[in-house]
């Protein structure tokens, strides 16, 4: 089954657009977790067996593995969801992008050996560079279109030919490169105007949407923004407000079930 199908299943099956996001810092863990020799990939067996029946997916961000040497805990954290629970996809956060050749490297990593459904990509070195990412048609490209950090404003906001450039990213998503079906964009919830926006011109294209929790976004706003008329449509993300939960499944239960309140 393709990511999208499977999003899209879950999403009714289980009633949730909750992601969990799987940012562990070695610093902040549990310290029983430090001294297991994969204590990465131990303390998220923890939080995946506390919170597998509230999410619709999981995503781990590649910094927080690579920029500690710990490769393996990630490639054996996608394996124990798969293989534990399937049905349940995994969004690689990688930002890649980059010219084409390099970027037949980069699906390599997120598909042959993190084994994810889907990578989150940088959109800014245009359409060849999405290519290779998009050929894969069973799996989806997550692009950056409104970004949920303070900054995000610096560029992304800039109005070319009367419009911002959020927008033209939408637009060349929804009009030029979607033609496998495949593309999600990121617009983040700490922004629910341009969340309202973005949904209005590129009809039913899913949102994974970061900064609810430790970003201080906004569940109702976000949500009653971006979802499309069904009440799917959004991949809503936590990381740190989950992962440090002093209890991480009643903490993904209770966000779950605020986020069905407003769809
Ligand atoms: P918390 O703020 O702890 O919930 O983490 C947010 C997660 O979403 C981190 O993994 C970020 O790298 C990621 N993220 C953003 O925070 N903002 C964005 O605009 C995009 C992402 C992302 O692509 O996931």
């Amino acid at each position: 089954m393709s990511f999208m199908e499977q999003i899209k299943k879950r999403w009714i099956s289980n009633n949730t657009l909750l992601c969990v996001g799987l940012d562990p810092d070695l610093d902040k863990i549990p310290s029983r977790f430090r001294e297991m020799e994969f204590p990465l990939y131990e303390f998220n067996k923890y939080i995946i067996d506390a919170t597998y029946q509230y999410v619709c997916c999981y995503k781990p961000q590649i910094a927080y593995y690579n920029g500690v040497g710990k490769e393996r805990d990630l490639e054996l954290t996608i394996d124990y969801i798969h293989s534990t629970y399937p049905g349940i996809p995994v969004i690689l956060d990688a930002k890649r992008g980059d010219i084409g050749s390099t970027a037949e490297m980069y699906v390599k990593e997120a598909f042959s050996r993190y084994k994810a459904d889907s990578v989150t990509v940088n959109p800014y070195m245009g359409g060849d560079t999405l290519q290779p990412f998009l050929d894969q048609k069973d799996k989806a490209t997550i692009l950056l279109c409104r970004t949920s950090n303070p900054g995000a404003v610096d560029l992304q906001n800039l109005l070319i030919e009367g419009k911002p450039l959020y927008l033209h990213v939408a637009q060349k998503a929804a009009n030029e490169w979607n033609k496998n079906n495949n593309i999600i964009l990121v617009v983040g919830a700490t922004y629910p105007d341009e969340l309202k926006e973005i949904r209005e011109v590129i009809g039913d294209m899913p949102f994974l949407t970061p900064g609810i929790g430790a970003q201080g976004g906004d569940v109702e706003k976000a949500v009653k923004a971006g979802t499309t008329p069904d009440g799917n449509g959004m991949i809503i993300n936590s990381s740190r407000g989950i992962i440090y939960a002093s209890n991480p499944g009643e903490a993904a239960k209770s966000l779950r079930d605020e986020i069905n309140l407003y769809r």
